[in-house]
């Protein structure tokens, strides 16, 4: 029988190996892919942030969590669909135009999925039409705008222009987040939600879909 504190500790220490080979055996044993998430995966997760928030955790921990929860996820998604699973909502997510920085908003994206979102990342130096157009095709509900360079910043006021153009403003909600960022440019764009970290994005973003 799989042992899933042994799933939920590889996880937490960023154990890819161990966390793939659990998935596979509790599969493979007939567990629901369902609560190997919610009741394991999305836990440890939550624990990572936890740690990552009282400075316990830094970002290279973060990312080998997140590198072992994507590797699980991998395995347990083509399930999940098959069971027609209904996601806690559809995010569109990528870093705006001109900024190639992604590791946070890799991050994000990661914890989003273990947070139970089913993600669309469109990678970084997007221009805001390809998030307006992802959007509509993709029937997303939410839109996550990444910054980490001063200059690229209103490039997230651009898109919120963009996606008030494509006529789809009103039916999603734009978090907006990424180190210079703050609450104040947030409210100043007209974003719904802005987090600090990735931890707290996914909180947001459960506050905005339920809202
Ligand atoms: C790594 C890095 C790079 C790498 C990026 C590699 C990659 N694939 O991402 C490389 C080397 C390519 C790079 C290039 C440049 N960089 Co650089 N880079 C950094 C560095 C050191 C770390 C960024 C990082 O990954 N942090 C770790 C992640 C986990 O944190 P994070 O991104 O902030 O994300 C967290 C939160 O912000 C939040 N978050 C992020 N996105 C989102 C989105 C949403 C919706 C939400 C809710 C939350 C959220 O959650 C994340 C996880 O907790 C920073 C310094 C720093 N300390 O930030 C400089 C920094 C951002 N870079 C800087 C600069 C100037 C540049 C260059 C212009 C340098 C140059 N002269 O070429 C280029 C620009 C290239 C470009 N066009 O984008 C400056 C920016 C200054 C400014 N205020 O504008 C910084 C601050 C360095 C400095 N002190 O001067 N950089």
């Amino acid at each position: 029988m799989a042992d899933l504190t042994k799933l939920y500790n590889a996880v937490l220490n960023g154990d890819l190996k161990t966390s793939v080979a659990v998935t596979k055996e509790a599969l493979a044993e007939g567990m629901d892919p369902l609560e190997l998430v919610t009741g394991h995966m999305v836990p440890a997760m939550d624990e990572v942030g936890r740690r990552f928030e009282c400075e316990e955790y830094f970002v290279p921990e973060l990312l080998l969590a997140a590198r072992a929860m994507k590797g699980s996820l991998e395995v347990i998604r083509p399930l999940l669909a098959a069971m027609g699973a209904e996601p806690a909502g559809r995010v569109v997510i990528g870093t705006v135009k001109g900024d190639l920085h992604d590791i946070g908003k890799n991050l994000v994206a990661s914890l989003l999925e273990g947070g139970g979102f089913e993600v669309i990342d469109l990678g970084a130096d997007v221009a805001p039409d390809k998030f307006a157009q992802a959007v509509k095709e993709r029937n997303a509900n939410i839109v996550c705008l990444s910054a980490l360079l001063t200059v690229t910043m209103p490039g997230m006021k651009t898109t919120i222009e963009a996606l008030k153009s494509a006529g789809v403003r009103d039916r999603i909600k734009v978090m907006v987040g990424g180190a210079p960022v703050t609450q104040q440019y947030a409210d100043e764009i007209g974003a719904d939600g802005y987090g600090e970290n990735a931890s707290v994005a996914v909180n947001v973003a459960r506050r905005l879909v339920s809202a």
